[in-house]
């Protein structure tokens, strides 16, 4: 078949960005398979490796990208900010130069970028070949939506002082008036622009309404409000989620068998999942408190919990806990939340834990940590009113069997699984045949297929 549209895909290669991004091209792979388009994926060869494993998929070809090391130079920091400011120190020339070798691989020019929004500069390789620049937002609309009102947030700190806002709403924003500025993102908090992440973001706010389409995993039902301000804002702004309901998932092999035997055993709606997605670890006191609140109320639980964090449990709790706890160091998290014996969901807020959680109808109890996971937090607890945050922020033992007990137990736990439930359904029908997502996945592929715009 005749090959007449060539996509150029740029990733974020850290957190779970490139991840989400590659599914969203595998589903336009699919409804388009009789349309002749072909993309070409750049990422780190790390983060390829990592999100193909292996697998090969008609019409979509990987290129790695220079991550910023240099030669022979191994990185050794533990902190991933210091990998992502390598990074972003090689851009866009690491992009530019793989961009070519595909051109000349497929023999055609790229038509259209689609890239993780952060990578700003997309917008102006796109004006550069004068195609369409389409941007992937791998978080939440919330999140979105507060960067974008970025300059009037400053503006008010600035003027008002910055512990003097902390407790003000942010009433100027759509969607948004329960949120108070100390809920906000870090990189939205501090106007430092030294710092890469919060410089990389401002720089996306400014160049995203040229973007033509602002493509977002989430559901525009979650977010009336904020996603009618959104759509003020940029030429398209599209809804196309949640992905795991309508999108092939990537394969993870047969992992975490184990635990879903160990899970098929456990009663009904009675075992907490934990995990703190692809980066963090929590403090040791607070990994402390976290256990010593699962042992003392003898809560059934599953912990995602990485090798090398294991050393930061209290002795002997695994041995004291093997009755009726399993902890894995990587877990088949969507089959996990899909399982009847799930009850609850300790996470730290990242919007895909989130977004599959609501898929699966599993109330939250939340332990953000870093960027968005706050906002997201209290968008969960007093918007969404799926779930609680933890007492003081911080995982303590009797706090933390309180958060437990009123989620598993309590009245409050009813009517959260109630209002979950009720925005399970409002996502399952989003991506329905009619459904808004689906719509403005149709929009997006029509948008990519006649490149010259919607
Ligand atoms: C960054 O998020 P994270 O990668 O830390 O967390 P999530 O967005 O929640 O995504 C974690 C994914 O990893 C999967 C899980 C999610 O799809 O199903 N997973 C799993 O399969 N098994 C496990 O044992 C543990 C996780 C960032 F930190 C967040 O603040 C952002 O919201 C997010 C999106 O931009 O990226």
């Amino acid at each position: 078949m005749a090959i007449h549209s060539h996509i150029g895909v740029l990733a974020f290669p850290f957190g779970t960005h490139a991840a989400p991004l590659l599914t969203l091209v595998r589903r336009l792979v699919i409804d388009s398979s009789s349309q002749g388009i072909t993309f070409s994926f750049f990422n780190t060869a790390k983060s390829n490796c990592a999100i193909f494993s292996g697998q090969e998929f008609d019409n979509i070809k990987a290129y790695d990208v220079w991550d910023g090391m240099h030669e022979g130079e191994a990185f050794t920091g533990s902190n991933i900010l210091e990998a992502m400011q390598l990074f972003l120190a090689a851009t866009p020339g690491n992009f530019e130069k793989v961009m070519k070798e595909a051109e000349v691989e497929t023999g055609m020019k790229i038509s259209c970028l689609l890239s993780d929004a952060f990578l700003w500069f997309t917008c102006d390789l796109a004006e550069e070949r004068g195609i369409p620049w389409v941007s992937f937002w791998t978080a939440a609309s919330c999140s979105l939506s507060a960067h974008m009102y970025t300059d009037q947030i400053w503006s008010l700190m600035r003027s008002t002082g910055a512990a003097k806002t902390e407790e003000k709403t942010l009433s100027f924003v759509p969607g948004m008036t329960s949120v108070r500025f100390s809920d906000l993102p870090e990189e939205i908090l501090s106007d430092n622009l030294e710092s890469p992440l919060t410089l990389m973001i401002y720089k996306m706010v400014q160049k995203l309404s040229k973007s033509t389409a602002v493509v977002v995993n989430s559901f525009e039902e979650i977010d009336p409000v904020i996603t009618n301000d959104l759509k003020s804002k940029f030429q398209n702004f599209l809804n196309i989620g949640p992905s795991i309901l309508s999108s092939p998932t990537l394969s993870n092999g047969d992992s975490g068998q184990e635990c879903l035997l160990w899970l098929e055993k456990q009663r009904h709606a009675s075992v907490i999942y934990i995990s703190f997605g692809t980066v963090i670890t929590p403090q040791p006191r607070e990994m402390a408190g976290l256990a010593e609140a699962l042992e003392t109320g003898e809560f059934p639980f599953l912990w995602s919990l990485r090798d090398n964090a294991m050393k930061l449990l209290p002795d002997g709790f695994l041995d004291r806990t093997s009755k009726f706890g399993m902890i894995v160091s990587w877990a088949p998290q969507l089959k996990v939340l899909e399982n009847p014996s799930v009850g609850a969901f300790i996470t730290h807020c990242g919007w895909n834990s989130i977004l599959e959680s609501i898929s699966f109808g599993v109330p939250m109890i939340c332990r953000p940590f870093f960027g968005d996971q706050n906002l997201n937090s209290k968008m969960v607890e007093d918007v969404w009113k799926i779930g609680v945050r933890l007492e003081g922020g911080v995982f303590t033992k009797n706090g933390t069997i309180e958060a437990l007990h009123s989620v598993m137990l309590n009245e409050t736990g009813k009517a959260i699984r109630e209002n979950i439930n009720k925005l399970k359904h409002k996502a399952q029908n989003a991506v329905k045949f009619d459904g808004t997502s689906t719509k403005n996945f149709r929009a997006l592929l029509e948008l990519i297929k006649s490149p010259r715009g919607i």
